[in-house]
């Protein structure tokens, strides 16, 4: 029994392991060859809100300012509001390990309405703690 289950134990761990780095390669492969020209390109700055798990359970997280400049789908600026948001692509040229949920950065990303990932953030950069961000919708700070 007990070899079982250690059997098992291992064998869970191989399709985790497959799992996890698929999406990371996928991504970073997709950025460097086979993506369209952008539709735009924004520079916002935030607050990490996430980071991405090895698991792909969880994606990198930020808390944005408002983006008065942002276009929509058909090219009209309608402005993004604040928000916490999701960005599922990230450019293989940003490493996140130098990032903690928190940090105020600065962050840049570009937009592909056609095709996936619809959003990839190519830059990631910290500003100082004590940065000023304009968010209203801020409720308690991580670590309070
Ligand atoms: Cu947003």
């Amino acid at each position: 029994m007990r070899a079982f289950h250690a059997f098992v134990g291992a064998a869970a761990l191989l399709v985790l392991g497959a799992c996890s780095e698929k999406p990371a390669a996928t991504t970073s492969t997709t950025a460097a060859q086979s993506l369209p020209p952008a539709d735009a390109s924004y520079t916002a700055r935030g607050r990490i809100d996430g980071l991405p798990t090895p698991d792909g359970k969880s994606y990198l997280h930020i808390h944005h300012e408002t983006i008065p400049e942002f276009k929509g789908r058909d090219g009209t600026v309608t402005g993004m509001n604040e928000m916490s948001m999701d960005f599922i692509g990230v450019s293989s040229s940003v490493d996140l390990s130098k990032f903690a949920i928190g940090d105020a950065v600065e962050f840049t990303f570009e937009v592909r309405w056609k095709s996936s990932p619809r959003t990839l953030v190519t830059m990631v950069k910290k500003l100082p703690p004590d940065v000023a961000l304009k968010l209203i919708n801020e409720t308690a700070k991580p670590g309070s």
